[in-house]
Parts: C-alpha cells; sequence; structure tokens
C-alpha cells in the first residue's frame, strides 16, 4: 500500500474538460482525488494565484503544491514523463490522433451543450441543478451560486456555441449521425486507433462528459449506439477491457492503417469544423490586425473578436472565436510540417479523403504560447 498522497483534481463529474484527464489518470493508473474547483478556501487562496488566476476545470496539484491548469497541458506533462505513450509513431495515425484531440475537446461543444440544457425536463433539471450546487459546497448560498451559474450559461454559452432555437434540429441529426458512424467504428475496434486509447481518444471522451452520461444523451447511446457506451465505459476502467475484441497486443494499428469507419467519422466531422474553424480563423486575424500591440505575454482569452459566420445545410451559424482551438491546431500543422515529404503526401491524401485537407492552412497570425499556467500571445 502507498502512502503517498494522491494529485488532487480539481474538477466534476460533470465537466467536459474533466473527462479528459480523468480517464487519462485512470489509463496511466496515476492516483488522485477529484475535488470541486469553486467551493473552497483553499482552492482561492492558494490555488488559483498557482493557476494564472484562471478558474478552469480541471486543475491538478501535486503533493508539492505545484499546480497545472488546462488538460492539455496536464497530459503534455504526464506524456512527456512516459515517452508519449499514447502518441502513435506513424504519419497518418500521428497526424488522425492529434486531430481528433482538436476536435473532440474543441469542436462538439454544440451537441454537449444542447442535450445538456435543451432537455430541461425534471430528470435534466435535478441532474444539473445538483451538479451545479456541489460546485459551491460549503457556501451557504450554494442554491443561488448555481443558478446564477446557469443563467450566465443560458445567456452566453449556448448561443455562444451555436446552440440556438434555429439550430436544434441540425444538432440532433449531425449528433445522431455521429453516434451511427462511432457505433459502426467501435464494433470493430476497442479505440479510435486499433487496441490501445491514443491522445485522440482522450480529446474525444470530453465532450462525452456530457454525451456520454446526461440523461438525454446518455439513453440515446443507449438506444442506438450501445458499442459508443462500451468505448465511453472502456475508457474509465484502468484494464483496456475490451473482451469482446480478438486482439494478439495492446498497440494501435499495424501499417499506419486508419480505418475505412474512421474515416467516415472524419468525414462527418469535417460538415461544419472546417467551416467553424474557417470563420474562427478569419475572425481571430481581424481581431489581432486591431490589437497588433498587445503585449507579448498577454493573456490569450478564451473567445476573441466578433463570433464567425458560417452555413451547414442552408443554416447560419455564429459561434465564438476560440484562440485555443489555433493552440491545438498548430500541433497537428507542426506534427505535419515535420514529416518527410513521402510522408506528408501521403497525409494530405488521407486529409483529403476526409475532407479536412483545408485545415492544414488555418493558421491566425500570432502564435499562442503557455506562461505561468495561462496561454497567452507571444
Ligand atoms: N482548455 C481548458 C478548458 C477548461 C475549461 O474551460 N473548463 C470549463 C468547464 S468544463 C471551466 O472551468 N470553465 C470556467 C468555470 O467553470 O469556472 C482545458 O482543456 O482544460
Amino acid at each position: 500500500m502507498t502512502t503517498e498522497k494522491p494529485i488532487v483534481l480539481y474538477g466534476s463529474p460533470m465537466s467536459l474538460y474533466t473527462a479528459r484527464v480523468r480517464s487519462y489518470f485512470i489509463k496511466r493508473g496515476i492516483a488522485y482525488s477529484e475535488q470541486p474547483p469553486h467551493a473552497s478556501k483553499y482552492f482561492h487562496e492558494k490555488i488559483l494565484p498557482k493557476a494564472g488566476g484562471r478558474r478552469s476545470m480541471p486543475t491538478i496539484e501535486f503533493p508539492d503544491g505545484t499546480v497545472i491548469r488546462d488538460g492539455v497541458a496536464i497530459l503534455d506533462y504526464f506524456e512527456a514523463l512516459n515517452d508519449h505513450e499514447y502518441a502513435p509513431r506513424s504519419p497518418k495515425q500521428k497526424i488522425v490522433s492529434l486531430l481528433l484531440d482538436v476536435i473532440g475537446a474543441e469542436g462538439l461543444l454544440r451537441p454537449a451543450m444542447h442535450y445538456r440544457w435543451n432537455y430541461y425536463d425534471s430528470d435534466h433539471f435535478e441532474f444539473n441543478r445538483l451538479h451545479f450546487e456541489a460546485l459551491f459546497k460549503g457556501h451557504d448560498n450554494a442554491a443561488d451560486l448555481a443558478n446564477e451559474r446557469i443563467d450566465l450559461l443560458f445567456q452566453n454559452a449556448l448561443p455562444g456555441f451555436g446552440v440556438v432555437s434555429e439550430t436544434h434540429g441540425l444538432i440532433e441529426r449531425m449528433h445522431r449521425s455521429l453516434l451511427e458512424k462511432l457505433n459502426q467504428h467501435f464494433s470493430l475496434f476497442p479505440y479510435l486507433l486499433g487496441y490501445k486509447p491514443s491522445i485522440g481518444d482522450f480529446g474525444l471522451i470530453a465532450p462525452f462528459g456530457h454525451l456520454g452520461r446526461d440523461p438525454k444523451p446518455l439513453s440515446l447511446m443507449l438506444k442506438h449506439a450501445l458499442r459508443v457506451f462500451r468505448w465511453v465505459e472502456r475508457m474509465h476502467r484502468p484494464e483496456s477491457d475490451m473482451g469482446e475484441f480478438v486482439c494478439e497486443s495492446e498497440a494501435f494499428l499495424e501499417g499506419d492503417e486508419i480505418p475505412e469507419t474512421l474515416v467516415e467519422i472524419l468525414r462527418h466531422f469535417a460538415i461544419d469544423f472546417v467551416p467553424e474553424t474557417e470563420a474562427a480563423c478569419k475572425a481571430i486575424n481581424e481581431w489581432l490586425a486591431e490589437n497588433e500591440s498587445l503585449a507579448p505575454g498577454s493573456e490569450a482569452q478564451r473567445a476573441v473578436g466578433l463570433p464567425g459566420s458560417f452555413v451547414i445545410q442552408g443554416i447560419e451559424l455564429r459561434t465564438v472565436a476560440q484562440p485555443f482551438r489555433f493552440y491545438l491546431l498548430e500541433r497537428v500543422i507542426g506534427a505535419y510540417e515535420a514529416l518527410r515529404d513521402i510522408e506528408q503526401q501521403e497525409v494530405l491524401q488521407m486529409l483529403k479523403l476526409c475532407d479536412m485537407e483545408k485545415l492544414l492552412n488555418y493558421r491566425i497570425s500570432r502564435p499562442i504560447g503557455r506562461k505561468d499556467n495561462l496561454e497567452v500571445w507571444l
């Protein structure tokens, strides 16, 4: 038995981004204890200043007091210690894994928010109330604080991510189609790239922090996509949990294979991820041009400039432009540029097949780095 104190994971059972780190910790066998971030005086006095003053879930604290804020930075830290165990080495799989990390964690906010907040019947209400009040555990007015945050979500987050009455039908059609495609894939393979989870799996599990456990989307998954339900379950188990598959070794698929079923998933993601990224890139670059005097090291806010506008199946969407998407997309582009010519050609061919090749061109005009646990303009 170990006596070492576990890492504290400040997060919530309902939080999208906490799901990525929780799943990673479970798979890596890293001991952690999960606690709500907003609740304690300790968090505000000791953790927040070390987290750049930005309160976001997940944030972790090591027993020696070191703090890392942001799920991506947390995975980066542990992956660097472990020879990047979950990063495929072969060209196409490497790019797809990084791409699914961006799409999963940044590109599925619309269905994640829609299903959480637009099925506000009594079951969902109780579900959301319970989780939001827990965030303010210990406060006398936890219920009021929870309600205030819920109101803010309705005012800002939902419309900001393009969840408005005109888009509900589109969001639901797209999600049902995604479940179908994921279900086909997870009928053949236990993880996205074969027989072990990749960074892409950890990115994609993030929105399933909502879509894999909130009452309405959970019921959809149980009814229409049992194999996806199993993948969500598998991603939360320390062992590989793939008894329904024949597997000789817990490894990524051989020969840099990207299975047909995964190409279909990527083609589905391209429908809104590509035009939304193009619109956000334009909006951020316009904002950067207007804010040239921004000092190096200034915090890159979650959203900047005007919302980007794009059209999907005849429906116009307007969504906030988030620099963080491009912080992650740069990793895809950087990994692509580091490949040999012949490998780049293979990857480009695959991206074309997935309708995703344009993503390599969407670069914001000022790079983003990290300083003192914040994303900053370099
Ligand atoms: N890029 C961050 C995003 C984290 C994030 O935005 N988390 C949300 C909740 S899932 C949050 O904490 N928002 C502020 C708050 O709830 O106070 C990550 O990957 O960790």
